[in-house]
């Protein structure tokens, strides 16, 4: 029991018992009578497509139990730290991106081969589908329970040197990465110089010249003013990046049936609400990353990088799920 409930059990005594001496006793609300705290951390402001879908879950969640749950949301932005937070129990829940999480749960990495998903459709469709709900089930052999697929988004190119429109451009280039090692072989075939650090790292490397570039959704550069620190954005949509909420195991099984069953309503209610944002933030980002003073290179010769990319391709279809990533390839809603 938390020590919020044991205060306000206490309180409820001191109130009953002494009534008449405690007449002003402030009224303990039925809600903090037995309240539990989730606390939920990600890596980007609270004003993000993470943000979005973390209020959605504390909104749904603490309605649907009639306050006996406070969903309290942080930021926190290392991602594989808090995927490690949340696998020994010092952390409830993160919503992260696929980036260090493949590292956890290896099955996870195909979703991040290049060029893999035709559009948002086809990776919402496959994640939401028998082949993402089979590698949530994977999550809890390695102590961690994957609730919802939620979204980053297709990722782009930024740097400070010059535009990029081909692959001879990316040559040379240090280009920061997850800490991802399907990322980083694409950027290493592709002739630039991946560099693995975590995103509470990579602002001050792109300030100090560390690293000359890096890629990410456009919801997460606007989120983050990169601009600030990039000159160059290229479209190059390289890969989609999914997000995961993902909780510790046993914080859901001290939960009552009905009330997890809440929480995975309140989970489906956060990933609509963090893929509407989005969807906003493409439809609107690349304008007001514009605005800011970016250079926006948006002829991207996408079959030139596909090609660039082939030995890549052979090596992941060696070293991972191969038949998977056919599945994937080959899906199509039905
Ligand atoms: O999950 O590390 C990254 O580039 C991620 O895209 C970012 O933290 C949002």
């Amino acid at each position: 029991m938390t020590q919020t409930r044991r205060t306000a059990l206490s309180r409820l005594w001191v109130a009953a018992l002494g009534a008449p001496l405690f007449a002003a006793a402030p009224f303990v609300s039925t809600s903090a009578l037995a309240q539990t705290e989730i606390t939920v951390q990600h890596a980007l402001p609270l004003n993000s497509h993470y943000g979005a879908g973390a209020a959605a879950l504390k909104e749904n969640f603490e309605r649907l139990t009639s306050g006996r749950y406070r969903v309290t949301e942080q930021r926190n932005d290392n991602e594989r730290e808090m995927v490690e937070s949340v696998q020994i129990g010092t952390l409830d829940c993160t919503v992260t991106s696929t980036g260090p999480v493949g590292n956890f749960v290896s099955e996870v990495r195909v979703l991040d081969v290049p060029f893999l998903f035709r559009n948002t459709a086809h990776a919402r469709g496959v994640l939401d589908g028998e082949i993402g709900q089979g590698l949530l089930a994977r999550f809890s052999s390695r102590g961690l329970a994957g609730v919802a697929w939620m979204e980053n988004g297709f990722r782009h190119l930024t740097n400070s040197r010059h535009e990029v429109h081909v692959p001879a451009d990316v040559q040379g280039l240090k280009v920061r990465t997850m800490e991802n090692p399907v990322h980083m072989r694409a950027f290493s075939t592709l002739g630039a110089l991946p560099t693995p650090m975590a995103f509470s790292e990579l602002v001050p490397a792109l300030q100090q010249g560390t690293v000359d570039g890096q890629e990410n959704p456009i919801g997460v550069i606007v989120a983050n003013n990169l601009n600030q620190v990039q000159r160059y954005l290229t479209l190059t949509g390289h890969v989609y990046s999914p997000a995961i909420l993902i909780c510790n195991p046993a914080m859901l099984a001290r939960m009552t049936p009905a009330d997890r069953a809440h929480f995975m309503t309140a989970a489906k209610a956060a990933a609509t609400a963090n893929r509407d944002r989005v969807t906003e933030d493409v439809n609107n980002g690349v304008a007001e990353l514009r605005r800011r003073g970016m250079i926006v290179t948006t002829e991207v010769d996408t079959a030139a990088f596909q090609a660039s990319l082939a030995p890549a391709f052979a090596v992941y279809e060696r070293e991972l799920d191969g038949a998977l990533l056919r599945r994937i390839r080959d899906w199509h809603a039905q």
